[in-house]
């Protein structure tokens, strides 16, 4: 009887104190891809999975990255504008919920310095670089290969990997030929749910794909699924794309479909070889996309296994824009096998592009808008979608408000800026939702500022006095329609304004 008065005793304490279950978090990033990509927001690529995580929560509209990999991340992590200092003067969402009793894993791509491990993750395993060779991310060629295909500005330098708090700076070179870095970070989330499936304390799980960020490297029976998906051509891809975001309900009709990039040839101006080419760069592209996809199902049926899908707080996104940048290597070489390095290229990244103008490296809206898809099971309205203008800063207010965490004043003897996130919260609760005064980016020279409804925006170029444009958004996301010399106040004030948050880093 004593024992059962204890245990009773011991129950409704968990209840109402420390035991009570904090959600687990699973955050997936997908790299350098698209606003139109995957089929939940218009893509022809097939992603079953993420479409289902779309079917279970909430897609966002109106979410805003950074422009690049490494910035986007730690604006992500810590809940602070890239451009304050990055991990130098934030906390991030592993050390913030440490305290809290999370047990935080990593797998995939990092992209900050040093480890994972020096910024509150326990477990970490992956890219501790920007990008690399999917199939052999070392130097070494494995007996019957060619030498693993690589970025040319990388000369002889390795890219660095990470298992658990070890680095491998000399170049990793598994031994199995079928490694494949997608597989790889995949196995690695399930294996980890499968050790800690019976732990009480909850899980903060970050999976970062480097998939589709070049090189464009895909099993072969991924690429067969596209192989003729492609030769329609960009032209046809934005059309069809344009159309099914309409219909979807994606984008309304001020959202026109942006011409096509001045720099991007007619597809039926293109030889029928170049046409042959072009479309296996971009079967190849699909195919990477679709074996994240296949990954994040596995990991989903992981969590439905141990009965953690019910309390986890599931969310997916790009890191920036579709990515224009050429091919590093001889373009002689074919995409897909480990000894290529190629890129996509600037048609297809106009496609992935769709509606908007422009790319990654850009502070225009091809750049720096993504698709984002929040799932919570017994709080997202199933289906749903949020025009809710947001970005990566507003995570970890998120976090801290569903789990009662604070953000430290000072960490690795630094001390810390509070937060300029705000909790979205309230938007997956279907409640009034605090906006944003203002949204800022600057990235190499590529400066904007969202104000409301207006966005001030320049693009990076080699003459100092590069122009502002000027667009309203409510009229025209797209950025079809510089207002700059109609509205010389309206311009000034924002400026003025941009000015001073770049000044906030000093
Ligand atoms: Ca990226």
């Amino acid at each position: 009887m004593k024992l059962l008065i204890c245990f009773i005793i011991y129950l409704s304490l968990c209840h109402f104190a420390q035991c009570a279950q904090k959600p687990n978090i699973l955050i997936i990033m997908a790299d350098d891809m698209g606003y139109s990509d995957i089929a939940c927001f218009g893509g022809e690529i097939e992603t079953p999975n993420i479409d289902t995580l779309a079917a279970a929560g909430m897609r966002f509209g109106n979410f805003y990255t950074d422009a690049k990999c490494g910035p986007s991340r730690a604006a992500m992590m810590t809940g602070q504008f890239s451009h304050l200092g990055r991990l130098r003067v934030g906390a991030t969402f592993a050390e913030i919920l440490k305290p809290l009793n999370y047990r935080t894993l990593m797998t995939g791509k990092w992209h900050q310095g040093p480890k994972p491990t020096d910024y509150g993750f326990d477990r970490y395993y992956g890219l501790v670089d920007g990008c690399c060779n999917f199939w052999n991310p070392g130097l070494e060629a494995r007996p019957g290969e060619g030498k693993p295909g690589r970025k040319k500005q990388m000369g002889d330098k390795a890219r660095i990997w990470g298992i658990e708090d070890q680095l491998i700076e000399t170049g990793y070179t598994p031994k199995d030929k079928n490694f494949y870095t997608t597989d790889a970070f995949t196995d690695y989330a399930v294996e980890r749910l499968e050790e800690y499936k019976n732990e009480e304390n909850p899980f903060l799980l970050y999976v970062a794909y480097t998939a589709p960020h070049y090189p464009l490297h895909a099993w072969p029976e991924d690429i067969a699924k596209y192989k003729d998906t492609y030769t329609v051509g960009w032209d046809a891809i934005r059309n069809s794309r344009y159309q099914r975001m309409l219909e979807m309900g994606i984008i309304n009709e001020k959202f026109k479909l942006s011409p096509r990039d001045n720099e991007v040839d007619a597809w039926d101006e293109l030889t029928a070889e170049e046409q042959q080419k072009q479309a296996k760069l971009m079967a190849v592209y699909a195919a990477m996309i679709d074996r994240m996809d296949q990954g994040i199902g596995k990991i989903i049926n992981k969590l439905k296994e141990t009965g953690q899908y019910e309390n986890t707080m599931i969310i997916f996104m790009s890191d920036n824009g579709a990515c224009a940048e050429p091919p590093n290597t001889d373009p002689n070489i074919p995409p897909g096998p480990v000894e290529g390095y190629r890129s996509v290229g600037k048609g297809w990244a106009n496609a992935s592009s769709t509606p908007f103008r422009l790319y990654k490296a850009t502070s225009h809206e091809g750049g720096t808008r993504a698709p984002m898809i929040l799932s919570w099971p017994g709080v997202t309205k199933p289906g749903s979608f949020s025009d809710h203008v947001c970005h990566l800063i507003d995570f970890v207010p998120t976090f801290m408000e569903i789990t009662g965490a604070t953000y430290p004043t000072e960490i690795r003897g630094r001390k810390l800026k509070k937060t300029n996130g705000i909790s979205i919260l309230p938007t997956l609760n279907g409640e009034e939702q605090k906006q944003h005064p203002y949204l800022a980016w600057e990235r190499g020279g590529s400066k904007a500022i969202r104000i409301g409804d207006w966005k001030l925006v320049s693009q990076k170029s080699k003459s100092k006095n590069t122009p502002w444009e000027l667009y309203n958004l409510a009229d025209d996301p797209v950025e079809l329609n510089d207002l700059a010399s109609q509205h010389p106040e309206k311009l000034k004030t924002m400026e003025k304004k941009w000015l001073q948050w770049m000044q906030l880093k000093e």
